[in-house]
């Protein structure tokens, strides 16, 4: 016994001082979501944030594109059923003033079209000071949410200053920091009084708790001899008296506000937008990750359909963008936002207008490893996806999506 004992003492000591050194995570879990549908879920495009440094009751707006993957993985439910455009932030930091999608107001959930582009922005106000990393996410019934790049924004200044008004269908003001608050109190303080006094009540009962149900069940059937006229008495005041309450606040609710609306949860539709068909098409051939270079190798057959030379710019996938420096100048905009400014080696290209040729394209960077994206290779279902960006000789933007099975090479054939 005093072995364990010691032994307990021990652990619980190692455990205290193991916690004590865990260093601050800032991290919120974007890792943590499995690399196929991190690739394969949602491609967000141009993501902006108004300002990264705002006071508490100043608006920051956060818009771009996104385009749900042709690629969604068939084990999850699918966006084309129910999703609903949000923003991750720790806490209640921030108030959503206003979200759209192609102009079409998000209070509701809708379903996004696989392959469509679609354009958003949501509007926020600071409500307390502290530095968030703000993501964009959009949350699928029965799949959870698929997570958006973040970008750090600051919130200084005073949390009591916070102001949060909205005026009602009727013209009346009110706040919402604290609307109906009173009431809330009033109803909670009010059911946990009468709770506590039937509570009390039968404790005042010889026996109580277990010493009375091991009597009720020696007596049998003959149990009902325990409870007296005068528990039945109290057992009836408090029915009277609750059915009153009840039956008394919703009179008194209809009086005071004859005029409600219900929370709207019905679904509302959104048209994808209209996107000019692309000169460039792309069939992969091979996608191979080589885990001792971090390195995304592939292989791909391009058209050209366009009148001017068109190469890539950009390879992104799973929030990660791989950017080619000869043809784009892209930095990152804090310390967490993922671009490999100069990660990405194209061979093969540019390909000339009419021409169709194999280009290979090369990401290396040790954020396939940082931002665990490698797990993809102990995945049994190792399909991949991601967005091209082509550029043509005019400064002209194509997005094209690719797809298809990848292959894990771990550095010990020579290929
Ligand atoms: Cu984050």
């Amino acid at each position: 016994m005093r072995t364990l004992k010691t032994l307990l003492v021990v652990w619980l000591g190692l455990t205290a001082l193991l916690l004590s050194h865990v260093p601050a995570a800032f991290a919120h879990g974007e890792r943590a979501q499995m690399p196929q549908l991190r690739m394969r879920a949602v491609h967000w495009i141009d993501v902006q944030v108004s300002t990264a440094k705002l006071g508490v009751n100043d608006i920051v707006k956060i818009s771009g594109k996104f385009m749900p993957s042709e690629y969604w993985p068939h084990h999850v439910n699918s966006i084309e059923d129910t999703a609903y455009l949000n923003i991750g932030v720790p806490g209640p930091s921030f108030v959503r003033l206003d979200s759209r999608v192609n102009g079409v107001p998000m209070i509701r959930s809708t379903s996004f079209r696989r392959g469509e582009l679609y354009d958003f922005e949501i509007v926020l106000k600071a409500r307390r000071p502290g530095r968030y990393h703000v993501h964009t996410v959009i949350n699928v019934e029965g799949t959870g949410p698929i997570i958006g790049p973040g970008t750090w924004v600051e919130v200084t200044g005073d949390p009591a200053a916070f102001e949060n008004t909205a005026t009602t269908l009727l013209g009346q003001t009110i706040d919402l920091e604290n609307y109906g608050f009173g009431n809330v109190k009033w109803w909670s303080a009010l059911w946990f009084a009468m709770g506590l006094a039937w509570f009390v009540y039968w404790l005042t009962k010889c026996p109580i708790a277990i010493p009375r149900f091991k009597r009720a069940s020696e007596l049998g059937p003959d149990a009902d001899q325990m409870i007296t006229p005068m528990d039945r008495r109290m057992g009836g005041i408090f029915l009277a008296l609750t059915l009153t309450l009840i039956a008394g606040g919703y009179v008194y609710a209809q009086e005071k506000w004859p005029i409600t609306t219900p929370l709207q949860t019905g679904k509302i539709d959104v048209p994808p937008l209209e996107q000019p068909t692309s000169p460039v098409s792309v069939r992969l051939i091979e996608a191979r990750y080589r885990i001792p270079g971090r390195s995304f190798r592939l292989e791909l057959e391009v058209s050209n359909k366009g009148d001017s030379p068109v190469n890539v710019g950009e390879f992104a996938a799973g929030n990660l963008r791989f950017i080619n420096a000869r043809i784009l100048n892209v930095q990152p905009r804090d310390e967490h936002d993922l671009v490999a400014p100069d990660a990405l080696r194209v061979e093969g290209a540019p390909v000339a207008p009419g021409e169709t040729r194999r280009v290979v394209l090369y990401a290396d960077d040790a954020m396939w490893e940082t931002e665990r994206m490698t797990t993809m290779i102990a995945s049994p279902d190792a399909v991949v996806a991601g967005l091209l960006f082509f550029f043509d000789g005019r400064g002209r933007r194509y997005m094209v999506e690719f797809g298809g099975p990848m292959i894990p090479d771990f550095g010990m054939v020579k290929t």
